[in-house]
């Protein structure tokens, strides 16, 4: 009797919503307000807007130093970034990639007609397979776009030599691994270029922006070109370019929020921990763990929910989440293999992508970052575990609402 109505307690039951105002997953990490706004003071009486200013300069040497690498390009978002990192590199024909990443990754190779060719995962990473991308080589492969995804490293050393001995150019899709590590080394300085992204969702935000880092200076020299139209000097275009410029606003934005760094991390990993200690030892649910050995900035809480074990579908606990204005997503969910164009040039891709396909019906995100603090969190994991512990009751409520035909909301 008293577990039902702890039950009737859930939003789907009827009982008041959690949460008065939407939690998301990414909402941005905001360093010192008042840094910031003295910086845009500065941009604005030195009217310079954008076109390599000082901070956008002070921004790529920052980061070139936190990464130790070579070169930082500093650009306007991670998208543009990646084009002009695979345009760089020569990349063409086909193009090794996962399907289980940001859609981006794949729009950034076939925006330039080069064909994504999906790789499977490694289960337990969800990061690229080294056998499944050793499988996938055929004569027109001239590289591979590795994703360190959730800041979980990629089997770099694998890939790394899988490029050598097969002569492929190797990227990194290094949106959500700013500031993590890889055997003690900073991820940036891997395969011939990585890319970060500093979208407002992302560890560190520049508003919108992104960066290649490189050691390699031919390629640096190229990508600056590049980014700004092909000029070399005034009225001098060697070039084929376009605009990928970072303007002074967003570096103001990363400088401030690199000088809360460490603040941000111990953020995350607070929540990423207490998640951890509620939710690992629940039947059916597997949490996303790290090498506590490495640097990570735990941007991320990541979940699998295997249904026949945790009794409730990833789905259905999404939907008990929305009803409390938890706004957990499926992420990425169909995977890109799933999603146009690439769902109509390849309608049988899922057969060689058993591990993604699986997953993307498993994995779910819940909200961190510095938005949200331990009382939050744990008013998820009681719902969750609430929820879990009454699978068969929730399963059915959810059915009903179905058939009323008022589903709860439901998003990726
Ligand atoms: N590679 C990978 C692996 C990536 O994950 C991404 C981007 C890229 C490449 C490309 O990087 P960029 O070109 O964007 O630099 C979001 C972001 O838009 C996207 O940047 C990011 N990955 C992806 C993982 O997440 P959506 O479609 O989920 O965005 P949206 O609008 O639903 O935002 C997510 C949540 O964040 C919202 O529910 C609310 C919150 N939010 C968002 C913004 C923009 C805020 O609270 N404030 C904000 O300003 O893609």
């Amino acid at each position: 009797m008293q577990e039902t109505s702890t039950m009737n307690r859930l939003a789907i039951f009827g009982g008041q919503p959690a949460f008065k105002e939407p939690l998301h997953v990414g909402r941005p990490n905001i360093g010192d307000r008042q840094s910031f706004e003295q910086r845009v003071t500065d941009i604005l009486d030195r009217r310079w807007l954008t076109n390599g200013g000082p901070y956008v300069r002070e921004l790529e040497k920052r980061i070139a130093e936190l990464i130790g690498v070579r070169h930082c390009i500093a650009m306007c978002n991670a998208t543009v970034a990646l084009e002009i990192a695979i345009r760089a590199l020569g990349m063409k024909g086909e193009v090794i990639v996962p399907s289980f990443t940001f859609v981006a990754t794949a729009h950034a190779l076939k925006w330039q007609e080069i064909t994504p060719v999906f790789c499977d995962i490694d289960p337990r990473t969800h990061t690229l397979d080294p056998a499944c991308v050793e499988r996938m080589i055929t004569p027109l492969t001239t590289g591979i776009v590795g994703v360190h995804l959730w800041g979980q490293t990629c089997n770099v050393d694998a890939l790394e030599d899988i490029a050598r001995r097969r002569g492929l150019k190797l990227l990194f899709d290094s949106a959500h691994a700013f500031a993590c590590s890889y055997k003690g080394r900073m991820v940036g300085g891997f395969g011939a270029a990585e890319v970060f992204s500093f979208h407002a969702t992302k560890f560190i935000n520049t508003l919108e922006g992104g960066a290649v880092v490189t050691n390699d200076d031919e390629l640096a020299r190229k990508i600056r070109l590049m980014k700004n139209f092909g000029f070399t000097y005034y009225d001098n275009v060697d070039y084929i370019g376009t605009n990928g410029k970072m303007n002074e606003v967003s570096a103001a934005m990363g400088l401030t929020n690199l000088e809360s760094m460490h603040d941000f991390i111990a953020s995350n990993r607070r929540n990423y921990q207490q998640y951890r200690n509620a939710l690992s030892s629940l039947p059916g649910i597997r949490f996303m763990t790290y090498d506590e050995t490495e640097k990570c900035n735990y941007q991320y809480v990541i979940l699998e929910i295997d249904e026949a074990t945790a009794g409730l579908s990833r789905d259905e606990l999404q939907k008990v989440l929305w009803a409390e204005n938890v706004l957990a997503r499926r992420y990425f969910y169909p995977g890109c293999h799933c999603v146009e164009p690439y769902r109509s040039y390849f309608p049988n891709a899922g057969l060689l992508l058993p591990e993604t396909e699986k997953l993307t019906g498993r994995v779910m995100a819940l909200p961190t970052g510095t938005a949200i603090g331990p009382d939050e969190v744990k008013r998820i994991c009681e719902i969750v575990v609430l929820a879990l512990a009454h699978g068969p009751a929730v399963h059915e409520r959810l059915q009903q609402l179905e058939d009323a035909n008022t589903p709860a909301p439901v998003g990726n």
